[in-house]
């Protein structure tokens, strides 16, 4: 029995474990999508290929598989790649598999044909062609390897359509599923600097970066602050490695704790525009760095590290923690540093909650994110994007488990929404009880009517799923701010709409939630708090039953925006 180049890649990707692919298919990847449903693997199609790319690199960043974002050639590629670059800013694992034309008609002006090997490559650790359908096996074992190994990123497996349809007459030999990612940890030497400087330290702070994440490093994390009960601050995507309530987390007071610790412990976290670059005005100028990080190139970046270890974290901090453990160490919670801080958490509460007694109609941010952070249950998986709705969002939901919030990240990207939550909510639906250490609850998008924008079709590839995705847009009628409808008249009527509407500005009384039923969902339109209650009830309840994705268009206050800060660089958006 003769087998094809198609069967050959899927039999190859099953034995390297993996289980998701997104994408869209077409000539000549038509039959790749079919071999791979035929060996189990689920087969998830997309609306474009952007939104499969971020799918695709959202299971790799919460299974130990990477998933897989499958394209044809040319403009599939195209749109792959913002996924592609997406996940290598944020250095997550993610095969892409791209469909090219035959290597007959290379250099002929064939249908599709682009120099992709050489598109991937900037966004890529890897950018290969197998150089026969018998090197398709050894090319996704390397493929899954380089993916997941050192700092996680992007590999690109390109395959000419001659290539996919060639029949061989027996299987080619298929490698063993590559081991997981080696566990380094970091001199006893180093790990004893590690100690001294935080002992001799008067305001040490952890970060706390989606390395955690990656790392699956969590309960190390955890035994780290319980041991040494060091103040933490989560960066947006470490959110939940450790609770947002855990008694030393210093979410709430932010700013002071960039601008005043003289220690900081960075725990899979970069020092990227993120984290202001670890240089003043944010940080003090003499801060001294420990930092620990999977990527050697990443040591001593911007900030020359006073302690660089190159590791694993969930290999290196277990060995901080006995260094700690050993000697006792027990960071006082009666320190000024500590008091000052949980002084400035209060006070910021005390702030907020004045921000949130404003129920005026239409909603502010604060009052509509107050509300749904009350209705929000525990384990909900958070995708968020968007400009103030995500980082009002960022602050005011509370994360509790690692992974559990997905955002526009290190790169960025507004459009990643949908897609994640496809990929969260099939892994959950299709993967069975293989995951339920994720804990996977509620799939909820908390999307600015911008950014909803980008993927909004995916809610089409959800209902087709039947994955019960709450999508919830923040509708202040544009980016960052909006216009009323007043204004948005005057200016229709002033001139060419070319030249009058504000670049920020998107239209005035859109019915986001109208587009559901075109797909046999629910929409539901919110203007009061108690609209929002009545509707974040009615999807929460008995919510693993559920069987469609469900619109919610809550109206905000177009001028509304984030609270003032105290200094004008804080409120500088992040766009
Ligand atoms: C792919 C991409 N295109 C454009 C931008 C620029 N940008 C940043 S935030 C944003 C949208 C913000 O508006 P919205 O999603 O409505 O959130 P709001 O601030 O209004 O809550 C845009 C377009 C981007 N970050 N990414
Ligand atoms: C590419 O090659 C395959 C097999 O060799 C053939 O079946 C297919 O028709 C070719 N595709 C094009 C677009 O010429
Ligand atoms: C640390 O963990 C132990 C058990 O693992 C627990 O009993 C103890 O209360 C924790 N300490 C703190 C301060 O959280
Ligand atoms: C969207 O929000 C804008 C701003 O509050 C509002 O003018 C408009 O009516 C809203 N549209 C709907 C129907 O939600
Ligand atoms: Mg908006």
């Amino acid at each position: 029995m003769s087998i094809s180049g198609a069967e050959v890649l899927a039999l190859s990707l099953h034995a390297q474990g993996i289980e998701f692919i997104f994408g869209i298919v077409g000539i000549p990847v038509i039959e790749v999508a079919t071999a791979c449903q035929q060996q189990q693997i689920h087969f998830i199609s997309m609306r474009n290929e952007q939104a499969a790319s971020y799918a695709a690199s959202a299971v790799g960043y919460l299974t130990d598989s990477p998933g897989v974002c499958l394209c044809v050639s040319g403009p599939g590629l195209v749109h792959s790649l913002a996924g592609m670059a997406n996940a290598q800013a944020n250095g997550w694992p993610l095969i892409v598999v791209g469909g090219a034309a035959n290597t007959t008609q290379e250099g002929c002006g064939a249908f599709q044909e682009s120099p992709q090997v050489q598109w991937a490559a900037p966004y890529c650790k890897l950018s290969i062609r197998p150089s026969s359908i018998h090197t398709i096996p050894s090319c996704i074992e390397r493929a899954v390897r380089i993916s997941t190994y050192g700092r996680p990123g992007v590999v690109y497996i390109d395959l000419p359509g001659d290539m996919i349809n060639t029949e061989l007459s027996q299987a080619p030999n298929i490698p063993v599923h590559c081991p997981p990612p080696p566990l380094s940890t970091a001199p006893s030497s180093l790990i004893l600097d590690c100690y001294k400087e935080i002992y001799s330290s008067h305001n040490p702070l952890v970060v706390i970066g989606k390395g955690c994440v990656l790392a699956r490093a969590s309960s190390e994390v955890r035994e780290f602050i319980n041991q040494t009960q060091l103040p933490f601050l989560p960066t947006p995507m470490g959110k939940g490695v450790l609770e947002d309530t855990h008694p030393c987390c210093v979410g709430a007071a932010r700013s002071l704790a960039l601008s005043s610790c003289d220690t900081i412990v960075l725990l899979g976290a970069r020092l990227n525009w993120q984290l202001h670059f670890g240089l003043p005005p944010r940080f003090n100028s003499k801060v001294r760095v420990i930092q620990i990080d999977i990527c050697p190139e990443e040591l001593h970046s911007n900030v020359p590290a006073t302690v660089a270890i190159n590791g694993h974290i969930r290999g290196v901090v277990p060995q901080l923690t006995e260094v700690f453990r050993k000697n006792n160490f027990e960071y006082s919670k009666n320190s000024k540093w500590w008091r000052d801080l949980m002084v400035k958490c209060e006070k910021n509460r005390v702030i907020s909650e004045e921000l949130l007694s404003d129920r005026s109609i239409p909603m502010n941010f604060y009052c509509a994110m107050d509300t749904l952070s009350k209705y929000l249950p525990k384990d909900s998986m958070i995708v968020s994007e968007g400009a103030s709705t995500m980082d009002i969002g960022r602050t005011m939901l509370p994360t509790h488990y690692p992974g559990h919030r997905l955002d526009a990240g290190t790169y960025g990207t507004m459009g990643v929404g949908l897609g994640f939550a496809i990929a969260i909510a099939s892994i959950k639906k299709f993967g069975g009880n293989k995951y339920d250490y994720l804990n996977i609850g509620p799939v909820v998008c908390v999307e600015g009517d911008s950014a909803f924008g980008f993927s909004g079709m995916e809610i089409d590839t959800a209902a087709r799923y039947q994955l019960p995705i709450v999508c919830l847009i923040f509708n202040n009628s544009g980016i960052s701010f909006g216009v009323n409808m007043d204004t948005w008249e005057q200016c229709i009527a002033n001139g060419p709409p070319s030249l009058t509407i504000p670049p920020v500005a998107l239209k005035p009384g859109t019915r986001y939630d109208m587009i559901a039923p075109a797909f046999g969902c629910e929409g539901f339109n919110v203007r009061t708090p108690e609209d929002l209650e009545h509707v974040l009830n009615h999807c929460f309840s008995d919510y693993p039953a559920k069987k469609r994705p469900v619109l919610v268009n809550i109206e905000i206050n177009p001028q509304s925006q984030r609270k003032p800060q105290e200094h004008f660089w804080l409120t500088r958006s992040k766009i």
